[in-house]
């Protein structure tokens, strides 16, 4: 129940791909923002390993990943006891709600999605099954708890409307059987750009390593890639479309200092770009500090990662069961 209005609570439901060390565009774009809603929402925040396995993974290395971003769940302040945090592998249903709707998804919808072209784009080599169905296993995890809102980055909008579109089909043949969810936002920080081309995203498996500032990466080397950044010729700090560069720094100073695009050019007035340079990678690095100390610790207890992740994935399983149950049903699955 809401405390509040004493109305039960929405549902919430959002995951990060363990595909590496993350970076600073997922958390404005999305861990922070889930913090500040434990309180008023019932939430479900995953750690999508079976959608990490659509590009090719090091076994090793997803393993180390898993626990790290759970961590970092964790470390950014989000409070087990308020969240369910579990790693989407433990629960068995995501993968068998993922058929059912396989079924229910036409392959023209999936040939629309632009993460697909983009990741066919960049792993030529590896264009599996898998990475064209991800968003059907993205649909699976959020219907499978009828969540009402799934807060995410941009470049994630598409796939929760074809999620939208996969459960009214699958509502207007069987009857309700989904909640309609509805992607949700932050105002700014929903796409943080790559600072070395900053008309492309910022994406955690990016090769140049000065394009993305990390989570856990120290002062220096966050002063060092903001230092680096690609701006324009001209010194202004001013927002504008013909400023990419300037424009990206100022949304991430501003995320990290709650200052409004105004107050950040006032304050920069007659600056050149080298003290704003310095003052967003100052900034940042100071917001970052806490999180990276409380992830330290937090990774020298493996015992406590794994009973988060254990009651999470209980919790979670006695959701996911009800939904798939019901879907089974419907479509016809004989059931003892
Ligand atoms: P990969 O490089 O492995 O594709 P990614 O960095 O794009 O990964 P995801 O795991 O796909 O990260 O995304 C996790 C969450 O972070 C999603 O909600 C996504 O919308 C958000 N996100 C990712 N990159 C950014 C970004 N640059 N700006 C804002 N939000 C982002
Ligand atoms: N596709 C997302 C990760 C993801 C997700 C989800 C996000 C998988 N399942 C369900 C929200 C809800 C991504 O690439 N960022």
């Amino acid at each position: 129940m809401n405390q509040a209005t004493n109305t039960p609570k929405k549902r919430i439901f959002s995951g990060v791909q363990p595909t590496g060390n993350l970076t600073i565009g997922n958390y404005l774009g999305a861990i922070k923002n889930w913090t500040a809603l434990q309180e008023d929402y019932d939430c479900l925040y995953c750690v999508v390993n079976q959608h990490a396995i659509t590009v090719r993974q090091d076994p090793a290395n997803l393993r180390k990943s898993t626990y790290e971003t759970l961590a970092l769940y964790l470390a950014a302040g989000l409070d087990p006891e308020k969240n369910t945090l579990f790693i989407q592998s433990h629960v068995s249903a995501h993968a068998e709600l993922a058929w059912v709707l396989n079924c229910y998804t036409m392959f023209g919808e999936l040939s629309r999605m632009t993460q697909f072209k983009d990741k066919s784009a960049k792993n030529a080599d590896n264009i599996n099954a898998g990475l064209f169905t991800y968003p059907v296993l993205m649909a699976a995890d959020i219907l499978l708890y009828q969540a009402d809102l799934v807060p995410v980055g941009i470049d994630q909008k598409q796939h929760v409307e074809l999620t939208r579109d996969i459960a009214v089909r699958f509502n207007s043949i069987y009857s309700d059987t989904f909640t309609i969810p509805e992607p949700y936002m932050p105002k700014t920080g929903t796409k943080i750009m790559s600072l070395q081309e900053p008309t492309k995203k910022m994406s955690k498996s990016d090769a140049n390593e000065n394009a993305t500032v990390r989570i856990l990466d120290d002062k220096d080397t966050i002063i060092r890639k903001f230092n680096l950044a690609f701006t324009d010729s001209d010194t202004v700090v001013r927002y504008g479309e013909d400023k990419p560069g300037v424009s990206n720094l100022m949304s991430i100073y501003s995320c990290f200092t709650g200052k409004s695009f105004e107050e950040i050019t006032k304050d920069f007035e007659g600056k050149g770009y080298g003290d704003f340079k310095l003052a967003v990678g100052e900034a940042c690095a100071d917001a970052l500090a806490p999180v990276q100390s409380r992830f330290k610790e937090l990774m020298k207890d493996k015992a406590y990662l794994e009973a988060v992740a254990k009651n999470g994935a209980e919790t979670a399983s006695y959701l996911a069961r009800k939904t798939l149950s019901k879907v089974y049903r419907k479509v016809g699955f004989v059931q003892f």
